[in-house]
């Protein structure tokens, strides 16, 4: 008898050379795990940051393409949903990582259940400042003059933006970092989907709730700081997965 078909998801790997713990866990993952996978479904905050598909060159971000284009060779079908540390990640780096850019949210059926999929950052509403400075960086025209300058430049801006988002979230009550209960009724009404999967928060969980009379599940997948974490769905539904 033949496996059954299941697809994982990860997200918030944070990966750079500076962290080589997520990165022996991302090598160990494709190698040990993600094979035999019908689909991996990666829902941003891959990368600690990335300022332009004209980083491909740089070692570092090569390797990590050549790793996901080898998973791609073994069958396995690879989406890439971009999150606020990513939200850059282009064509040229859908090519060289042989992968599927999608859609942030986006709706897909897993084994014959709709599901959405999102990054997660657009849902927590009460961090007013995070979704003013959101709504600036996805600005296209913003976008464009930022991919204008020289990459030192552009990595020093990313670097002083990491730096002001650590101070600023010190200030921040946690539970303002956390979703917004309506914003995800609101977005499960909309796409009248039972489910949703997303990312962004680190705060690993499964939730149940009632939408329009609906049993609805949220599931929040894990960051990869201290031990490597997925979630499986197949056709009996999902489940959290964590590897040392
Ligand atoms: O990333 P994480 O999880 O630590 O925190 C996020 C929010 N922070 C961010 C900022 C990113 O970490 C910065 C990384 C950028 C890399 C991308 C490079 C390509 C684009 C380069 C752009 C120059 O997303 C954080 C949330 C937290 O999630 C929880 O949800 O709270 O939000 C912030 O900390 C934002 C601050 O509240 C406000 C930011 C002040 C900076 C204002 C600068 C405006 C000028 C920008 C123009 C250069
Ligand atoms: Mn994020």
């Amino acid at each position: 008898m033949s496996e059954p078909s299941i697809s994982l998801f990860i997200s918030d790997l944070h990966l750079t050379p500076e962290r080589p713990l997520p990165v022996r866990l991302f090598d160990r993952f494709i190698k040990e795990i993600a094979p035999g996978a019908q689909a991996l479904y990666i829902l941003g905050d891959f990368f600690e940051a990335w300022v332009g598909d004209d980083t491909l060159d740089q070692p570092f971000n090569r390797a990590i393409c050549d790793t996901l284009k080898s998973l791609a060779s073994t069958g396995v079908e690879v989406f890439f949903m971009p999150g606020n540390r990513d939200f850059l990640a282009g064509t040229k780096f859908a090519r060289a990582a042989k992968l599927t850019l999608l859609a942030d949210p986006v709706e897909v059926t897993l084994h014959g259940t709709p599901t959405l999929l999102a990054h997660g950052d657009q849902f927590c509403t009460d961090d007013t400042d995070y979704q003013a400075f959101r709504r600036l960086v996805r600005d296209p025209e913003w976008q464009r003059q930022f991919l204008a300058q020289p990459l030192p430049q552009r990595l020093a801006l990313a670097n002083s933006l990491r730096e002001r988002s650590e101070h600023a979230k010190a200030d921040k009550k946690p539970e303002i970092m956390d979703v917004n209960p309506a914003s995800i009724e609101a977005i499960l009404a909309r796409h009248a989907v039972r489910r949703i999967i997303h990312g962004h928060t680190h705060r690993p969980a499964r939730h149940e709730l009632q939408v329009d009379g609906r049993s609805c599940e949220r599931w929040v997948l894990p960051d990869w700081y201290e031990t490597g974490g997925y979630l499986t769905c197949d056709a009996s539904g999902c489940r959290l997965s964590t590897f040392p």
